[in-house]
């Protein structure tokens, strides 16, 4: 039977939750890689935790979760894209709940958009770096919602997926590698909406390769080359490039080693070196059990993110947004999502997206 595509909507954005709460708990860690013994241990406490009651511990989400809502609800209330509606809703909610884990730089654009009344919406994040723009991960982490509205766009091929992924991001972060980054995250979620159980990892990272290389083709005359701190030349096909040592990592018949995923793919704070590392985690753990042999693929793609270690929160939100995506709300345990925040408010989300389809 095939899942329906409300199934996956709520999977994406519920996984993309979970991945932020339970990864969390490690992000301040910074560590290379987390034990695999860590990871069960905290999922068996959750699993535990659940079963109670009374007093349940609710693991809490952060800056990931915190503006992947407001572009969840800014969509819903306008489904063609106002760029100060969304504006307003991430500056409000950092000033509502400033301690969420926000990086350093983004949050000098909120502060400025506030001064500025919300004059000229694009300029406080191209003005972030001396003008060379963030790129960070920010923009990735909070894309899921994008790309579940522009599915119902389909026909109008795959330009107004990535034009609205661009326009979102754009509000924080104007570097390059911040804008393919989401891009790349975004196009891979709108492939995972339609991967069948199986997932075939050549074709998925062929089709995501020849989309990005049309997006980075276009990003080479259009976005402003980035600097590089020796003046070394500047790699024009990052993401295309990247995808090739992903595809490797995740297909090859050994489990890979930590070390090389941390050198080769990257858990930083950065688009470039964390976005690989979610899709990844997706790829690996479609096909391979490796260290959680006895958990479902989503379960997996979700304690193979967070074993990567650095930016755990973000590559697992990913991470699990993808998967979700994939393999729909189902296969997501009851308990995860019992006690993890936010997780009613996404369901939600996922519908009123899905009763904007075909429309
Ligand atoms: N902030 C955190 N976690 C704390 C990270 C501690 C870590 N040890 C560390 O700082 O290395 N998590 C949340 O932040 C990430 C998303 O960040 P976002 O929204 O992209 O913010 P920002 O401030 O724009 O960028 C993040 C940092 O990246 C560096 N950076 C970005 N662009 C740069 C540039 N052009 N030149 C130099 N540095 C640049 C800066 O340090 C920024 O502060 C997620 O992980 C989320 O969970
Ligand atoms: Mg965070
Ligand atoms: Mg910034
Ligand atoms: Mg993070």
């Amino acid at each position: 039977t095939s899942l329906s595509l409300l199934s996956r909507f709520k999977g994406a954005l519920v996984g993309a939750v979970l991945g932020d709460c339970i990864g969390a708990y490690f992000e301040f860690e910074w560590a290379p890689s987390i034990e695999k013994e860590k990871i069960v241990n905290l999922v068996n406490k959750i699993e535990a935790e659940s079963k109670k009651d009374k007093k349940k511990k609710v693991w809490e989400f952060t800056d990931d979760t915190a503006m992947t809502r407001s572009v969840a609800r800014s969509l819903i209330a306008h489904p063609d894209f106002s760029s100060v509606d969304m504006a307003k809703k991430f500056t409000e909610e950092y000033h509502k709940e400033p301690d969420r884990g926000y990086g350093n730089a983004v949050i000098t654009i909120f502060e400025k958009l506030k001064a500025s009344d919300y004059k000229d919406i694009y300029k406080p994040a191209s003005e972030q770096f001396d003008g060379q723009g963030s790129y960070g991960n920010g923009g990735a982490m909070r894309i899921s919602p994008a790309p579940l509205l522009a599915q119902r766009e389909e026909d109008n091929d795959k330009i107004t997926k990535i034009e609205l992924t661009d326009k979102i991001t754009r509000l924080t972060h104007t570097h390059r590698d911040a804008i393919n980054g989401a891009v790349m995250q975004s196009l891979a979620i709108n492939l995972a909406l339609k991967c069948h159980e199986e997932v075939d990892i050549d074709n998925f990272v062929d089709t995501l390769k020849s989309d990005m290389a049309k997006v980075e083709e276009k990003s080479r005359s259009k976005l402003p080359k980035p600097d590089t701190e020796d003046g070394a030349e500047v790699e024009e096909f990052p993401y295309c490039k990247v995808l090739e040592t992903v595809r490797e990592y995740a297909k090859q018949e050994q489990k890979p080693d930590m070390k090389d995923i941390n050198d080769n793919l990257g858990t930083e704070i950065s688009a470039l070196k964390s976005v690989p590392a979610a899709l990844f985690s997706f790829l690996r753990a479609s096909k391979y059990g490796d260290d959680f042999k006895d958990r479902n693929p989503f379960e997996r793609t979700m304690m193979l993110s967070i074993s990567l270690g650095g930016d755990t929160d973000t590559i697992a939100t990913m991470a699990g947004a993808i998967a979700g995506a994939c393999y729909g709300i189902n296969v997501i345990p009851e308990s995860w999502q019992t006690c993890c925040e936010g997780v009613s408010d996404a369901i939600e989300f996922a519908e009123e997206l899905h009763k904007l389809q075909g429309k």
